[in-house]
């Protein structure tokens, strides 16, 4: 190999330190790779796909990308034993990937202005651009996936570079990047998550599991992450899982 060649050898990504990813042409669903192996697997594992035969979103929906289009990633955090709660440390985890996601489009793409939909979507207006798919492993550590959409988005929805400027890996090096900038405290964390939620001071619909939906206006966030929500009659409700439809800003 002359020096020249060098400029035509792969390029090894600039993945910044004490990240470990792994990348594979295809897969089932990152998040079930990191899950089915979590007991091996080291603190801040990532693992990125160009395709998933069966990428999925929260209650067993799908995520559709097509092949090489998307960001399509997991990540393993393991629980540090300093940390109790299982479920504190995921939704810092959770919270932390939202405001990496939220910096990494503004970083990339200066005009768009990214929020959070509670629970865990990232929204550009009422345009969803990326959601996060979260799931406990037996071990206690916990795996984010993220879906972020770059250069392909389906009809309802909006990609960060439809023009196909950016790369899935890019913005896979840009988010590890800025989840690294966070700042460590998790008060500053809680405090930068409810300032990008969008959903609060809002009127809001909850769909919920039961079929049943909810009318009033979201707000706050409880310390284990349930929304709360106050009706027309004044009553306050405690909302863990459902899906929240932006109504109108209060
Ligand atoms: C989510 O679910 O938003 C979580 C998505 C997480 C996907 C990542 S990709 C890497 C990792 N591996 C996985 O298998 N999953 C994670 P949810 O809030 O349930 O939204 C799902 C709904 O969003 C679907 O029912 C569709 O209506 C819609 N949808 C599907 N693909 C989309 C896309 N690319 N962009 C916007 N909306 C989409």
């Amino acid at each position: 190999m002359t020096p020249g060649d060098h400029a035509e050898a792969p390029l090894i990504p600039p993945w910044p330190d004490g990240w470990r990813v792994e990348e594979v042409a295809s897969t089932t669903s990152t998040n079930d790779d990191l899950v089915e192996r979590a007991a091996d697997l080291a603190d801040r594992t990532v693992r990125r796909a160009d395709y998933q035969t069966a990428g999925r979103g929260r209650l067993d929906r799908r995520w559709d990308a097509p092949a090489g289009t998307n960001l399509l990633v997991s990540i393993l955090f393991r629980r540090p034993p300093t940390e109790r709660s299982v479920n504190r440390f995921a939704l810092g985890q959770i919270r932390r990937v939202s405001l990496a996601v939220a910096a990494t489009i503004t970083r990339l793409h200066p005009d768009l202005c990214p929020q959070l939909k509670w629970p865990n979507d990232v929204m550009i207006g009422s345009r969803k651009i990326a959601g996060l798919l979260t799931q406990l492993t037996d071990d206690g550590s916990v795996v984010v996936g993220i879906g972020l959409n770059v250069g392909w988005a389906p009809a309802g929805a909006i990609a960060l570079a439809p023009d196909g400027s950016l790369t899935p890996r890019q913005v896979l090096v840009e988010l590890l990047a800025a989840f690294d900038r966070l700042p460590e405290s998790t008060d500053q964390i809680t405090d930068a998550y409810t300032d990008l939620l969008a959903t609060l001071g809002r009127e809001v619909r909850i769909d919920g599991l039961d079929g049943r939906s909810l009318v009033g206006r979201a707000v706050s966030v409880d310390p284990d992450g349930a929304l709360q929500l106050i009706d027309a009659d004044g009553v306050t409700h405690r909302v863990e899982v459902g899906d929240v439809i932006h109504l109108r800003p209060a």
